[in-house]
């Protein structure tokens, strides 16, 4: 077993980022082979629950009501609808389904109890069932944790220092803190960030550090590559280079030795023979299926094919952990608090921001 280390310092991570590929990809597939199936990738849907209409800043988001992206807003789903998704999703070989909210915390009431019984369903239908709906109270994780949920994804995203450059309608610590909440209870940790929004290779290296000092570390870690969508403030990055993809995916590998790591957002622009290297780096899942919450994701066949190319075999569900008990809303220990959440809110704006959102009200009072 590779030691799991709390510790690493970001000189320490940077020096693994910039090592000569092939020495980085052989140090990343050792590691990889000794803690896992190197044949075995985890496939996870994702179903935007709610879209759109979020009032959060993050500089990088389509569903940000103030930026003008073309994204339709839309009410919560209907349980039903979820089902229906999620009996498509395991046909087709996923053994998760992520449900993302475009929200920026969880509140209590019956939109919240609607999840919760999506969660029930889910887990029912004996899939592994993951959540990412913004900020959660511990009480709130708890309910989650009781419906069945397996995985909660919270992403840092970046380092602590660039983290301040994207969005400023909350602060890293909010992101802990909700990480913190979920961790005390039996669900599993999800989180990992983004690359490719303009920061450096010592951002990269300071969101390794967050993450692998969390203790336990994360289960999963989705390494995304920003899908830069007009209208948002990160509209002109430049797409990420594939070796920066694999530098990064080889990096988590080799200081979250035990956790899925995920090639997330922005495979439509990754080649196969660059999602091969990914894989053989020490990615293990992907997220599939033809959408990701707003922006395409490659054609669900497509990724089959490429299974059956490279020889790669879906994960079965809980094979990492036990499938969690339902408890039935009936049954439940925990009431709904109403609570109100008391989140940070750093004093600070971003210049690009405020840039797209006053475009946003430009095209808004022209249309
Ligand atoms: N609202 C919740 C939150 O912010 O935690 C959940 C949904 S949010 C869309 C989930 C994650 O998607 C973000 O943390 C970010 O990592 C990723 N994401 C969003 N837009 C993206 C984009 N344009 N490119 C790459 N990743 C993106
Ligand atoms: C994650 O890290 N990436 C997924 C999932 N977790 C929720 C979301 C990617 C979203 C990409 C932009 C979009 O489709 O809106
Ligand atoms: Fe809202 Fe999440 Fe998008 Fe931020 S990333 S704007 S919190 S949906």
């Amino acid at each position: 077993m590779s030691e799991i280390r709390h510790n690493w310092t970001k000189e320490e991570i940077l020096e693994i980022y910039n090592k000569p590929m092939m020495e980085l990809l052989y140090d990343a597939a050792t590691i990889h082979r000794k803690q896992h199936d190197p044949n075995v990738v985890q496939v996870s849907t994702l179903l935007s629950i709610k879209t759109g209409g979020c009032s959060e800043d993050c500089g990088y988001c389509p569903q940000a009501a103030r930026y003008h992206t073309g994204v339709e807003g839309n009410d919560l789903m209907t349980v039903n609808q979820v089902k229906a998704q999620a009996l498509r999703a395991r046909e087709s070989g996923s053994s998760r389904v992520c449900m993302g909210a475009a929200w920026r915390n969880v509140k209590d009431g019956p939109e919240f109890d609607q999840v919760l019984d999506m969660v029930r369903t889910i887990n029912k239908l004996d899939m592994e069932v993951c959540c990412t709906l913004g900020m959660v109270t511990e009480n709130q994780a708890q309910r989650l944790a009781e419906a069945g949920l397996y995985a909660y994804n919270h992403n840092l995203d970046s380092s602590e220092e660039y983290y301040k450059e994207v969005i400023s309608t909350r602060g890293y610590q909010d992101r802990l803190d909700t990480i913190d909440n979920v961790r005390k209870t039996n669900v599993t940790v999800c989180s990992g960030g983004i690359i490719g929004m303009g920061e450096s290779a010592e951002d990269r290296a300071g969101m390794l550090v967050a993450l692998s000092t969390l203790n336990p570390q994360p289960e999963s870690t989705p390494i995304n590559a920003l899908v830069a969508v007009e209208g948002t403030p990160l509209e002109d990055e430049k797409p990420v280079e594939i070796w920066d993809m694999i530098r990064m995916v080889a990096t988590t590998r080799i200081v979250l030795p035990e956790t899925q790591v995920r090639l997330s957002a922005g495979r439509t622009q990754m080649s196969r023979e660059g999602q091969a290297m990914c894989f053989f780096a020490g990615a293990n899942s992907i997220f599939a299926g033809d959408k990701l919450l707003t922006t395409p994701n490659p054609d669900v066949n497509e990724d089959m094919k490429m299974f059956k190319l490279l020889g790669l075999t879906p994960q079965k569900p809980f094979t990492k952990k036990v499938q969690p008990q339902t408890v039935e809303a009936k049954d439940s220990q925990y009431e709904s608090l109403g609570e109100k959440p008391r989140w940070t809110r750093p004093e600070h704006t971003i210049e690009r921001n405020e840039v797209k959102k006053q475009e946003a009200k430009e095209v808004k009072i022209s249309s």
